[in-house]
């Protein structure tokens, strides 16, 4: 008998631990799905408040002209352009009530004045702290979003923002110092997209998607997108870049959670380690621990208490969207960890009664 390379690669890959597979099922959702001329997206993580779940997600209306528009640089060029920030509360998380915009876009010449989207939250210390994508007036694609924070007292407002973002994008082409060889900086492009704030080892983590690099698709089994991460004492900032940014190889849209005194993340759509889960014990150094299935688009999973209670814990449920480039209008989802394909043992999982549309 002889050892094959598959046999032995099975030996050690990756962490052989059956309690972070899994796979997900999705339920729409009503107050929040799909509606003609209206794009809801990017749905923050869920948070709880007085036994109601919350939600925040970019909000926009009217068609957009992608990369087509030859080329009036005002014309709304993607879903997430001219967009605000609304929320809607939920009693089940399938039912939901939009309760109006959060956050609005800025006034003229402000820094947000284009758009606002893309939301996270956290609670902290009693105080509510939104983080968003967010651009000037101009040339979308030249001028790029930064990160911007709004801070609440209230679960629903009104919500305060800083007077000036709280994280810019690196300039291009200086992240991969050891790869000049086989990496064209021209392509390179830095952005901070989905932000997503965490309290981890007293200290803030702002993740985000530090690069979107459209131009060499499929290079990497996918648009080449990868996460970075900033980090700050306060939780205003000042946020600093990490060294070792990007700290992953693939991965669209952030979604992390806490477990056992570290970081887990589920990458996804895009990327050599697309729909994988990771776990970095500093927050910053992730090992691949499984391979996962069917993975939520832009999920924003619920923050629940004991997550430590299992690895998936974490990503029990949240809320996801729908994009299907073109003509249709972008909408808000439930997802659910696969009760056939969460390991996670001892936990009883929701059964998710009506009507799962994927
Ligand atoms: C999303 C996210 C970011 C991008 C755009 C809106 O899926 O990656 O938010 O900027 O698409």
């Amino acid at each position: 008998m002889k050892l094959s390379s598959a046999s032995k690669r099975a030996e050690n890959y990756p962490h052989g631990e059956s309690n972070w597979y899994c796979g997900f099922q999705y339920t729409a959702v009503s107050g929040l799905g799909y509606e003609e001329g209206v794009h809801r997206r990017d749905p923050s993580s869920v948070i709880e408040h007085d036994g109601k779940y919350y939600v925040w997600y970019t909000k926009s209306s009217g068609v957009y002209y992608g990369n087509y528009t030859n080329y009036d640089m005002y014309a709304k060029k993607y879903p997430w352009d001219y967009a605000d920030i609304y929320y809607a509360c939920s009693e089940d998380g399938i039912n939901w009530k939009e309760k109006g915009c959060a956050v609005h876009r800025g006034g003229k010449g402000e820094y947000d004045e284009r758009t606002v989207c893309t939301p996270d939250i956290l609670e902290h210390d009693g105080k509510y702290y939104l983080v968003y994508q967010a651009i000037a007036q101009g040339d979308y694609d030249v001028l790029g979003e930064s990160v911007a924070m709004a801070i609440a007292d209230d679960i629903n407002g009104p919500w305060k923002k800083i007077s000036s973002s709280i994280l810019e994008r690196m300039d291009s082409g200086t992240w991969f110092p050891e790869s000049k060889g086989n990496y064209n900086e021209d392509e390179f492009v830095g952005v901070v997209h989905d932000p997503s704030l965490y309290y981890f080892n007293d200290k803030f983590y702002l993740y985000y998607k530090c690069t979107n690099n459209f131009r060499k698709y499929m290079k990497y089994a996918g648009p080449d997108t990868r996460w970075g991460v900033a980090i700050a004492d306060k939780i205003t900032g000042p946020y600093v870049h990490s060294e070792y940014n990007p700290i992953t190889n693939s991965g669209h849209e952030t979604m992390l959670w806490h477990y056992d005194g570290g970081m887990a993340a589920l990458l996804n759509r895009d990327g050599p380690e697309k729909d994988t889960i990771q776990y970095a014990k500093d927050g910053v150094n992730f090992e691949l621990m499984s391979h996962v299935q069917n993975t939520p688009q832009a999920g924003g999973a619920f923050r629940g208490k004991d997550l430590d209670r299992c690895p998936l814990e974490g990503i029990r449920w949240g809320m996801c969207h729908v994009d299907e480039r073109g003509t249709q209008w972008c909408y808000i989802m439930r997802f659910d960890l696969d009760t056939r394909l969460a390991y996670c043992q001892g936990l009883a999982y929701p059964k998710i009664n009506s009507e799962s549309i994927i």
